[in-house]
């Protein structure tokens, strides 16, 4: 484990060298020592923001306290290991990862925490597959939760970090049980053109 002091230096030098691009709206810049956030949304580029959107809004739109950030497993690979390592003690307990092509951001940030992690696969120039086989094909021993290529893997990588919480807090499971009874709602009340 690094010590606290070098984590600190990690912080900074993301910030300089990444500079607005790890800034997004409503989200934190880079991580404090102590996060009131329960998941992390760590994306392996800014291109992967239209996708990622979907699991900080439907985070948001549970009431799940969140962070977001830019982090990558190839050209950040410091910081990205440094996060992972600090992540259990800020207080984090769900990270949700999504990179695209040779996507190894999840399974890197696993390597280094025992916390869950779940993988999202970016569109990409392979329509995702490779992003798909390199998040979810891990070896066994340490595990990614993977879920769909793109926006609804993004969707459900929020729901799923949801539910894991909502196993020890019943407020959060009344509000996954209206989700689920309002899309079925929804669902049932589809009027067709014919
Ligand atoms: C991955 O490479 C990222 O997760 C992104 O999906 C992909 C392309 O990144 P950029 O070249 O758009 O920064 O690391």
């Amino acid at each position: 484990m690094l010590p606290e002091s070098s984590i600190e230096k990690i912080d900074i030098f993301v910030l300089d060298s990444v500079g607005e691009a790890v800034s997004f709206p409503g989200n934190s810049v880079m991580p404090a020592k102590k996060s009131s956030a329960l998941v992390a949304v760590v994306m392996g580029s800014k291109s992967d923001w239209e996708t990622m959107r979907h699991a900080v809004e439907t985070l948001d739109s549970l009431g799940v306290a969140n962070e977001a950030h830019v982090l990558s497993a190839h050209r950040t690979p410091e910081q990205t290991t440094a996060f992972a390592r600090k992540a259990s003690d800020r207080g984090l307990r769900v990270i949700i990862a999504g990179a695209g092509g040779a996507a190894h951001l999840a399974g890197v940030i696993a390597a280094h925490t025992v916390l869950p992690v779940l993988g999202v696969p970016i569109q990409s120039k392979l329509q995702g597959l490779d992003s798909l086989l390199s998040t979810a094909q891990m070896p066994g021993g340490i595990p990614v939760g993977t879920l769909a290529i793109g926006d609804a893997g993004a969707k459900n990588a929020a729901l799923l970090a949801a539910a894991i919480i909502a196993t020890h807090d019943k407020k959060l499971r009344d509000k996954l049980e209206a989700f689920r009874k309002k899309q079925s709602e929804s669902v049932l009340a589809a009027k067709l053109p014919k």
